[in-house]
């Protein structure tokens, strides 16, 4: 039986996947491209009925946030678990389909296990430098190359030669595209116990600015009340750091209003070496903000 309280590796993840499709109807695996590596960039699609909108979750884009792949692997056993339990979720499905990226950086990740458990960026090799990979937060065409970000091969926010040059972030550029209709974009880091919305690359207030405001508030209402989590939210540049080509700010701006980045615990006692002791209660706090967020998306269509 799979253990959910601890860290898995990749095949580990990628088996736990194909177990979930096997057992559960409404589970499938989409394979939305390769890594730089040739790693599948495996999505589950949780759907109860043909052509709906759907809501997008991706974990693990920065591998080394390890909290974030292992929520992922638990949220995905939650959908199966509460669909026909959990009246709220139910009434979900049968509108929304779920898209649930888990290991959205594959090479990444399995450079964590094999060689550096600190790596964040993809391990796509950059020419003239001696320095791999590119910062997937930064690759997104959303004030690409703005402040916030390197041109620096060598440092943690290195952007990439274009916007998305990276396959990883290609893909889902794609994917978003051709689906047409996300309603909600959820993307997942850790740490730092945050929920932000654009945007990162500017100052200027988002339009619903507002509703995005008010809706981070009650989904981190939500969030506290499990286990007294204490999470800040408002605007990335506000919030956290100016960031620009960032994941939301590019969601965001395709016309998916309900865009935001959650930064999971903690705050910095254990950073991204979270113990695996603490991985089901982040989870299940994180899954009431989530239900949160994608419940007022279902009410607000
Ligand atoms: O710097 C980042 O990419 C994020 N923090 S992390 O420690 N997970 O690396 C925050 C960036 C804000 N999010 C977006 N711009 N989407
Ligand atoms: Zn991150």
């Amino acid at each position: 039986d799979f253990v959910y309280s601890t860290y898995h590796d990749l095949k580990s993840i990628y088996s736990f996947m194909d177990m979930l499709v096997a057992e559960n109807s409404m589970v499938s695996k989409i394979v939305i491209g390769k890594s730089y590596e040739s790693r599948p960039l495996n999505v589950l699609k949780f759907s109860t009925g043909a052509n709906r909108p759907g809501i997008w979750i991706d974990t693990g884009i920065h591998s080394r946030e390890w909290v974030t792949q292992a929520s992922g692997i638990w949220f995905a056993k939650k959908i199966v678990t509460d669909y026909r339990r959990d009246p709220v979720l139910t009434d979900i499905l049968n509108k929304y389909d779920i898209f649930l990226e888990i290991v959205t950086n594959p090479d990444g990740f399995a450079y964590t296990h094999s060689s550096d458990r600190m790596w964040r960026k993809t391990r796509k090799p950059n020419p003239g430098s001696s320095c791999v990979g590119v910062d997937p937060n930064r690759n997104w065409d959303a004030g690409f190359g703005g402040a916030g970000s390197s041109s620096n091969p060598c440092t943690e926010t290195y952007r990439g030669p274009s916007a998305h040059s990276e396959p990883e972030v290609k893909a889902i550029v794609d994917f978003v595209k051709s689906h047409g209709n996300l309603k909600a974009f959820v993307s997942i880091h850790s740490y730092s116990q945050m929920l932000l919305y654009p945007y990162g690359y500017k100052s200027t207030l988002a339009k619903d600015q507002t509703e995005l405001y008010q809706l981070a508030r009650k989904a981190v209402t939500k969030l506290w009340s499990l286990y007294n989590t204490y999470y800040r939210y408002g605007s990335i540049i506000t919030t956290i750091y100016q960031a620009s080509g960032g994941t939301i700010d590019w969601t965001y701006d395709q016309g998916i209003k309900y865009s935001y980045t959650f930064e999971l615990r903690d705050t910095g006692r254990y950073g991204f070496i979270l113990p695996a002791n603490q991985i089901i209660p982040t989870a299940e706090e994180t899954w009431l903000a989530l239900m949160a967020i994608m419940e007022h998306t279902k009410n607000n269509p």
